[in-house]
């Protein structure tokens, strides 16, 4: 079957974002007067629980203690925007290529992330350019499903909106939790493992590759490399 769309993570396959992320949850935390901090070696671990409000929730449990995830929630997500949008984060190597090759080549774009949907126009805006949004014929993020990865209802929701069936889609991944729910919505997957995610399994992607910029071709696909 034909490729007929190429389908995005964020976090980590886009950008890699986790650093920012990490550090904004950490100036959070300290703004709310906690005295949190999550490490490199810590937040490997927790990154496990996809969502960061989840992963909020997850550690004060652990801790027994009770805290307004929600709003230092929101208070992380801001930071993030501030720094997103002052051009914290780049795309990772060979990302702006393909897109640029698969629009030549009438391919559709698509996104699936846990993240928000301000969380994804900020980095689109800031990396592609202020009109990046209609470049994606779908963004599905954490806010329009009840299950985040590794469930795979946000892909579900993208193939919907594509009107395609998960096998003339590829999904281009980062982590095992991504894999497992880009599988779990009958996609072709390649895996471009992030500073976060390299130690995980990807036994079961059809591809796993160092980043985009390296030469690859996918199943019924033309060499992505130009
Ligand atoms: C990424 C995530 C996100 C980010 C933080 O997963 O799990 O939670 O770590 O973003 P994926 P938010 O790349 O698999 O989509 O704080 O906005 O959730
Ligand atoms: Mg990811």
């Amino acid at each position: 079957m034909t490729i007929l769309a190429l389908v995005f993570d964020v976090d980590g396959t886009l950008a890699e974002t986790e650093e920012c992320h990490r550090t904004c949850f950490n100036q959070a935390f300290a703004e709310h007067g906690l005295e949190w901090t999550w490490d490199r070696s810590l937040y490997t671990r927790l990154l496990a629980v996809t969502g960061g409000r989840e992963r909020i929730v997850h550690y004060a449990r652990s801790r027994g203690q009770d805290i307004d995830a929600a709003s230092l929630h929101a208070r992380k997500t801001e930071l993030y925007n501030e720094r997103v949008r002052k051009g914290a984060v780049t795309l990772r190597p060979g990302v702006m290529n393909l897109i640029d090759r698969a629009r030549r080549e009438g391919l559709l774009l698509a996104i699936g992330t846990t993240t928000s949907r301000r969380s994804v126009t900020a980095l689109l805006e800031s990396t592609l350019g202020p009109e990046a949004g209609p470049i994606f014929a779908s963004i599905r993020t954490g806010e329009d499903v009840r299950r985040k990865k590794p469930d795979p209802e946000v892909y579900r929701l993208v193939l919907s909106d594509l009107a395609l069936d998960g096998r003339c889609c590829l999904c281009i991944e980062d982590s095992r939790n991504g894999l497992v729910a880009a599988r779990a919505a009958g996609m072709h997957t390649v895996v471009t493992p992030s500073l976060y995610t390299c130690h995980e399994d990807f036994s079961d992607a059809d591809l796993v590759i160092g980043d985009l910029s390296m030469p690859w071709s996918a199943p019924e696909f033309r060499p992505l490399t130009s």
